[in-house]
This record gives C-alpha cells, sequence and structure tokens, in this order.
C-alpha cells in the first residue's frame, strides 16, 4: 500500500513538471524576422486573434517574440504557422509569400533593422 501511494506521487510530481505550475499556461520564445515596431505590432495584432494565445511581446532588437499560451488550446507548431500567416519567418519556418509580399518594404527581410 505505502508503495502505491510512493508511485502515485511520483506520477503526480511528474506531470506537475511536464506541464509546468500551471496546467493552462506556457511560454515560449521564438525568433522571428520582424526589423520595426511596425512588424511587432503586426505579429502582435495577428497574435492576439489567435486562439489559445494569452500574451504575446516581440523585441525588436532581438527580434524575439515571447508567448505565453494554453497548451490545451494551441501548441508551438500552431503560434509559429500563425507568425508565418503575418508575414514572418518563425525560428525554422519561413514566412507565407503571399503575407510577406504584402508588408510594407520598410517591413521585408532585407529592410536595415529601424526605430519607427
Ligand atoms: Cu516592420
Amino acid at each position: 500500500m505505502k508503495k502505491a501511494v510512493a508511485i502515485t506521487a511520483l506520477f503526480l510530481a511528474g506531470l506537475t513538471s511536464s506541464f509546468g505550475q500551471n496546467g493552462n499556461e506556457a511560454k515560449v520564445q521564438i525568433k522571428t524576422s520582424a526589423v520595426c515596431k511596425m512588424c511587432k505590432a503586426t505579429i502582435e495584432k495577428y497574435l492576439a486573434y489567435e486562439k489559445g494565445v494569452k500574451v504575446s511581446d516581440l523585441d525588436v532588437p532581438s527580434k524575439v517574440i515571447t508567448v505565453v499560451y494554453n497548451p490545451k488550446k494551441t501548441d508551438i507548431s500552431k503560434i509559429k504557422q500563425a507568425i508565418n500567416k503575418s508575414g514572418y519567418d518563425a525560428d525554422e519556418l519561413p514566412a507565407d509569400a503571399k503575407a510577406y509580399n504584402a508588408l510594407e518594404a520598410c517591413c521585408k527581410k532585407d529592410a536595415p533593422s529601424h526605430v519607427d
């Protein structure tokens, strides 16, 4: 009986660690091809409508976006695809060509990073 309790405790501890402190929240950092504040606004606005995404914050100098999401409603690959659909690269996944072509010239990948 004691053994069963110990095994159950271990099992629960394992579950807790794999889902984090709160099962409804996870965080991921994704490298994008954003170059300016406009890109930041475009991606964050797009992600705001993405199911399961709670908060997103893109750091323009590092191009890294931090996304807080509900792992029961979405996952990292869906979040990356949403970034692709907004016209930007997400880690190894390239931007959707149509969305990328629709971006302002200053937001294209080869545009130099700029403040505004
Ligand atoms: Cu831009």
